[in-house]
């Protein structure tokens, strides 16, 4: 009869089961574990063609993947790395402690690493290969929390100073300091990847491990063999990046990639699955996806334990708790885990019996023992054919003892009392008197010392330190002008688009002799609403597998080519998987020692507000490169409406400091904008990125003024003065972008009709006039008994008479953040508000910055300053059709 188990489900008549069982042991010992696969996958073929529908789990038991017999032995010595290991715990501990006791609540963390101290150390000491004679180096991204025993290591290997870990959390205080977490805009030789915000490490680093193979397959580099490693927390995985793009790693095949998964099933607040197993979803979610998934649940503690289960009841034990409970027993005695968790079958009491309850609290787990976790990463590094994750069970704030290990307030413990301190030194064996303890003073044993000897031996033989960042690159020479010369003269009565111009640059730059291969054009499912689908056949899609099928538009001249060396990386809808490729290619020349210059081009609104903590990621990495907001403006956009319409990506782009932010209107604007990108990046080598909007409104583009360049590039020049300088009314109104062109026909009309002489300028960027403003104020604030500076825009206007009308596609907010330094009353008009679904000329009205509203506003100032009575305003509101009533866009 088949009784019914815990969970409800019926368990398989015993004699039957046995008779299974025996037939598969014989098949077992005949043909081995390979015909015992294909028998089982035949027989669920078997199954499946009878109607039975078969229970689908992608887990399997709460083991660890990697049997004893095959589990790689460990090289090195267990003893000196422990030592090793126990002196960076505590270093990492002291910094903690020391900077929150110098100068309350700067904050820190100890559990994290406290947790990871062994899944680091295993790594640094027998895998981890640094940049060193012909080798570029593995690529590691460090957890962020994990920092002070990153720190820690490089004090004791001699990169840092006493004073600098001293200084940690206060970079600001003299000699230096250490940035809290992995900045490299901070620590610029030392911090590689910015991973503190939880889920961007992850998917930076798939992203990075297929770059890696696209320098490769399209000849940049030979042969690299770096391997990428991600550790990343289990709380982690909640952060949708964090998984979104693993099944891409598996369809790449990346087996450069490695995830370590530090599973302490705690997080900030408390438990990650307190009802559940998170070790076990991962798993599933990972084997789904096609990753190779290693475990490391138990440590060498449990195998003769484990070796005595002959009967499973271990092993269904250890699946069937969960998680809250798992951490119960960290905490808890050996008495109660005999109880609670052995106590439910007499079978589990006896497979214990011989063990004291000292020793049964003490049990290793696998993330905190060398053996399992060094087999772990071996097994990874030698895995091919897929990516591979690590999950590796260990407990939150290991060590710290009554402190916080296990508890759930471990995340935030970074105080330790004086008795907690001494214990933490007695634990871990750290050569301190009792008299210094207190102190908690870091410590580094000598040079002479069995410890250093080891662990510079083991950094040598591994090609040196890391982390380490040391951008080394060929300068590059910014393409010739003739390049851009034909965007110059503009296109007659042609018309264009800038982002048709845009295409056209990135073709051209293409085929530049010494910079084109370096382009790397990156597009999230948009090319063809781009107008880019020449570019496929021109340089090719990138994909490692080449082109397996024929594709259907094959015959004609623009078909859909992938390839091995394709340039372009269409990414598919993922705007952060993109941002991610764009990321790796911008800071190319500092991982790689390859310039390449990225173009991500996207659809702006899902840009800046969905990717704007990637973006911040991005200026932390130093990248280099331009993102181009493609159907840029709120009014361009016709048709699209209120999630498609962009008005305010540019003043999300204010905040970011080293990226440059463009709205140019001309192919000449952009042209200049683009070569001055080239060369700051590519040929000064500054670590700054550029953010472009282009538009997909056609129109012909004029020939650049003379002079402009200058302007273009610092946010402003004169397009066209007024013809009648001598004109009793003046006004300058400021255009960009897509509403460049509205200013221009209210220039006419206002000479036409109103006898205003308008002079009309075109504003490339606000965030570069503001930029220059508040540059200059704080000189003056700084220098005030020497003459003052005058921001560049006051230079612009200050001889420019009459009122001021600033008009764009984006919020008010971009030109009212420079009026301060306008010499004359401002009026900003712009699209506050959502998107409508409308033609270009109905969206205008409706926002209010089309060339009717330009000129009531120029009208209206002048009115109120009392140069034109306010019944031409009012009569001009009847002769150009506006509703005095309408409602406000930007409430509406
Ligand atoms: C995007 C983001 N949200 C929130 C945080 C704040 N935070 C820092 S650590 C942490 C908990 C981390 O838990 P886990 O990933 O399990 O790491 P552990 O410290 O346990 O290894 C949180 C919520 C963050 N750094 N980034
Ligand atoms: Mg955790």
């Amino acid at each position: 009869m088949a009784k019914t188990n815990h969970t409800g489900v019926k368990e398989p008549d015993p004699i039957e089961l046995k008779e299974w069982i025996d037939s598969l042991d014989y098949v077992m010992q005949e043909g081995g574990a390979e015909r015992v696969d294909r028998l089982l996958q035949a027989l669920r073929f078997h199954a499946q063609q009878d109607g039975v529908r078969l229970t689908y789990s992608a887990n399997t038991p709460y083991l660890n993947t990697i049997p004893i017999e095959e589990q790689a032995p460990f090289p090195g010595s267990q003893e000196i790395e422990r030592s090793i290991k126990s002196l960076v715990r505590w270093n990492a501990m002291a910094m903690v402690v020391r900077a929150n006791s110098a100068e309350s609540g700067i904050g820190g963390h100890i559990s994290t690493y406290a947790s990871a101290a062994t899944l680091y150390e295993v790594g640094f000491n027998h895998f981890f290969r640094a940049s060193s004679n012909g080798h570029d180096g593995d690529i590691v991204f460090f957890q962020g929390h994990a920092s002070p025993g990153i720190y820690s290591r490089a004090f004791i290997e001699g990169r840092l100073s006493a004073r600098q870990l001293e200084n940690f959390r206060r970079e600001l205080a003299e000699g230096g300091g250490l940035s809290s977490y992995p900045h490299p805009w901070l620590m610029p030789n030392f911090w590689q990847f910015p991973t503190v915000s939880m889920g961007l490490g992850p998917i930076m680093s798939i992203y990075q491990a297929r770059f890696c193979r696209y320098l490769e397959d399209r000849g940049l580099k030979q042969n690299a063999d770096r391997k990428v490693w991600a550790f990343l927390g289990d709380g982690e995985t909640d952060e949708p990046e964090t998984l979104g793009a693993i099944s891409l790693a598996a369809r790449e095949k990346l087996d450069n990639l490695i995830f370590v998964i530090n599973c302490n099933l705690q997080r900030l607040d408390g438990p990650v699955r307190g009802n559940g197993n998170i070790i076990q979803e991962l798993e599933s979610v990972f084997r789904g996806a096609g990753w190779n998934v290693i475990k490391v649940v138990w440590g060498s503690d449990w195998d003769p334990i484990l070796a005595n289960d002959h009967e499973g009841v271990l092993v269904k034990r250890m699946g069937e708790v969960v998680d809250g409970e798992r951490q119960k027993y960290s905490v808890e005695s050996g008495a109660y885990f005999r109880k609670h968790f052995f106590g439910v079958d007499p079978r589990l009491l006896e497979l214990v019996k011989h063990i004291p309850d000292d020793q049964l609290a003490r049990l290793r787990l696998g993330g905190h023992d060398p053996k399992k976790v060094y087999a772990a990463y071996k097994t990874a590094v030698e895995h091919k054919g897929s990516p591979t994750v690590i999950l590796a069970r260990t407990i939150k704030g290991y060590g710290l003892g009554e402190s916080g290990e296990g508890k759930n307030i471990t995340h935030q413990q970074k105080k330790l009392n004086e008795d907690e301190v001494r214990r933490f030194r007695s634990r871990f064996g750290i050569p301190i008197s009792d008299e210094d303890v207190a102190k908690a003073p870091f410590y580094r044993p000598s040079d002479s010392s069995p410890e250093m000897q080891y662990l510079r031996q083991r950094r040598t033989e591994l090609g040196g330190y890391l982390p380490s960042r040391s951008p080394s690159v060929e300068v590059l020479k910014t393409p010739a002008e003739e390049l851009f010369e034909e965007f110059y003269e503009g296109t007659g009565d042609r018309d264009a688009s800038t982002t048709m111009v845009f295409v056209r640059i990135l073709a051209k730059l293409l085929r530049d002799k010494e910079l084109g291969q370096l382009v790397v054009p990156i597009v999230p499912d948009e090319a063809r609403t781009f107008g880019m689908e020449a570019l496929f056949r021109q340089v090719g899609i990138y994909s490692h597998a080449g082109q397996l099928y024929e594709p259907v538009d094959r015959d004609t001249l623009l078909y859909y080519k992938e390839a091995k060396n394709g340039q372009i990386f269409e990414e598919g809808i993922t705007e952060a998987g993109s941002m991610a490729s764009f990321i790796a290619a911008g800071t190319s020349y500092a991982t790689h020692g390859v310039s390449t210059i990225p173009f991500f081009i996207y659809y702006s609104m899902f840009g800046f507000q969905r990717v704007g903590d990637l973006v911040w990621a991005a200026a932390d990495s130093r990248v280099r490169g331009f993102m181009l907001g493609g159907t840029a403006g709120r009014t361009t956009l016709a048709g699209e409406g209120l999630q498609h319409q962009d008005g305010h990506s540019h003043l999300l782009a204010y905040p970011v400091p080293s990226l440059l932010a463009y709205d140019p209107a001309f192919a000449y604007e952009l042209a200049v904008i683009i070569r001055e990108g080239i060369y700051r990046m590519v040929e000064k080598q500054e670590d700054v990125f550029y953010y472009l909007t282009v538009m997909n409104e056609s129109y012909p583009m004029p020939a650049m003024p003379e002079g402009s360049r200058e302007g273009i590039l610092k946010g402003m020049y004169l397009f066209k003065s007024a013809e009648d300088k001598g004109a009793n009314l003046r006004a300058q109104l400021l255009g960009s972008g897509a509403i460049m062109n509205e200013v221009i026909k209210a220039q006419a009309l206002l000479r036409e009709q109103y006898n205003v002489a308008a002079d009309v300028w075109s504003v490339t960027s606000y965030k570069e006039l503001y930029r220059d403003a508040h540059y200059t104020e704080r000189w003056n604030m700084l220098h005030p008994s020497q003459s003052s500076r005058v921001p560049y825009v006051t230079q612009c206007l200050k001889d420019a008479p009459g009122v001021v009308v600033a008009a764009s596609d984006y919020v008010r907010a971009l030109p009212d953040a420079i009026s301060r330094w306008c010499p004359h009353p401002v009026t900003t008009l712009g699209t506050d508000g959502f998107g409508r679904s409308e033609s270009r000329a109905a969206l205008r009205n409706f926002f209010e910055v089309d060339a009717r509203f330009i000129t009531l506003a120029t009208l209206a100032s002048l009115a109120r300053e009392g140069q034109l009575k306010p019944e031409v305003a009012q009569q001009a509101i009847k002769d150009l059709d506006i509703n005095p009533e309408k409602s406000n866009p930007m409430i509406s």
